[in-house]
């Protein structure tokens, strides 16, 4: 059978590569309804060689919807998921909004699929943000076989991750950079280009970022182990597409680089890329427009008894969003 699908925020970076994805993954289409601001008002949106209408978002966007994909942002989530859910689609939403909620589960199918079982209450199934769920399809096949007691984590994230805006600031700033005009900076407090900035998301009273605390409170909601230690410094790098991560664990027992690398190469989404004398391990560059979650620089941490580091590069706006959202999509329908 085919279903309806309703994309929300389909005119934005994470919308665009749903559309992409829902194709190349062939997801059995019936209808399929594209919704936006009244800013798109007008405007089409390319699904298979043709030019789909995209419609002003409503209450009444859903009704005949199986399942409805959202990523316009915590507020739009927030005042719309709900009567998608009631009109009875099943909402997969990727944003923040609705994450930590007890009734929602929180997906990646790699990792937790068992509890999708639990999203009737709300109708709805939460998507978690990009960079924890890169670092959870790495870690799950070493947290069955070793467990892990804590995780740091230091990432670069591309820009990207704060949508179709922040790509443009970049480009621009590296126009003027050429060009030796001024660099001015609009959606980061700071210029991007050739830079670091130690900012994602807004800062909490703990001195961490929110970003940082999504890591956290993630990884235990997903892992279903409020034991584990998770300390992270999200930092925002001059990159369009591709998150990386620089992740050192502490597993409970001893488990080496070899045995690592041996149980990453049989992990469902994953690619090992680990070879550093020949130069290879995984780029963002490289990671851009894929599907699987690349893993290299398998290394044991030679400063405490039970130490692995790993270097993790994903497609943020793949793996980190849409296909993330779409794979849980279908698994109300895969055998
Ligand atoms: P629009 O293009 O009409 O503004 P990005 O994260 O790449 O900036 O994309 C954000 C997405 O969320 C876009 O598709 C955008 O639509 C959509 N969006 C933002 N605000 C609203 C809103 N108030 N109602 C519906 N869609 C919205
Ligand atoms: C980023 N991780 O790269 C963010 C984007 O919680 O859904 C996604 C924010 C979220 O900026």
């Amino acid at each position: 059978s085919a279903y309806n699908v309703a994309v929300v925020g389909a005119t934005g970076a994470v919308g665009g590569a749903m559309l992409e994805t829902l194709a190349r993954r062939a997801f059995p289409i019936n209808e399929l309804r594209l919704l936006a601001s009244e800013r798109s008002r007008g405007k089409t949106c390319p699904f298979q060689g043709r030019d789909v209408a995209v419609e002003v978002l409503t209450e009444d966007s859903f009704e005949g919807i199986d399942f409805a994909l959202f990523s316009a942002g915590a507020d739009r989530s927030l005042a719309f998921a709900p009567a998608a859910a009631a009109a009875g689609a099943i909402v997969v939403d990727n944003s923040s909004a609705f994450r930590m909620d007890p009734d929602v589960p929180l997906v990646v199918p790699e990792v937790n699929p068992q509890a999708i079982s639990r999203y009737a209450k709300r109708g709805i199934i939460a998507n978690p943000n990009c960079s924890t769920i890169q670092m959870l399809v790495a870690l799950k096949p070493i947290y069955d076989r070793a467990g892990i007691k804590r995780i740091v984590v230091s990432t670069y994230q591309a820009v990207s991750g704060t949508g179709t805006s922040a790509i443009e600031e970049l480009k621009q700033q590296v126009r003027d950079f050429v060009a030796g005009t001024p660099l001015s900076h609009r959606v980061y407090p700071h210029q991007i280009a050739f830079n670091c900035l130690p900012h994602i998301d807004s800062f909490l009273d703990n001195g961490y970022t929110k970003e940082e605390m999504k890591m956290v409170n993630e990884t235990r909601k997903i892992f279903e182990d409020e034991s584990i230690g998770v300390t992270a410094t999200a930092v925002r790098v001059p990159v369009f597409y591709g998150h990386s991560e620089s992740i050192n664990i502490e597993t409970q027992t001893k488990i080496s680089a070899a045995e690592v690398t041996a149980l990453l190469a049989e992990a469902p989404g994953v690619t090992v890329v680990d070879d550093p004398l020949k130069q290879r391990y995984p780029l963002a560059t490289n990671a851009q427009g894929e599907f699987d979650t690349f893993v290299g620089r398998i290394r044991e941490d030679e400063s405490i008894a039970n130490g692995i580091n790993l270097w993790v590069v994903s497609d943020n706006i793949l793996k980190g969003a849409a296909l993330n959202t779409i794979q849980i999509a279908e698994q109300f329908f895969k055998d």
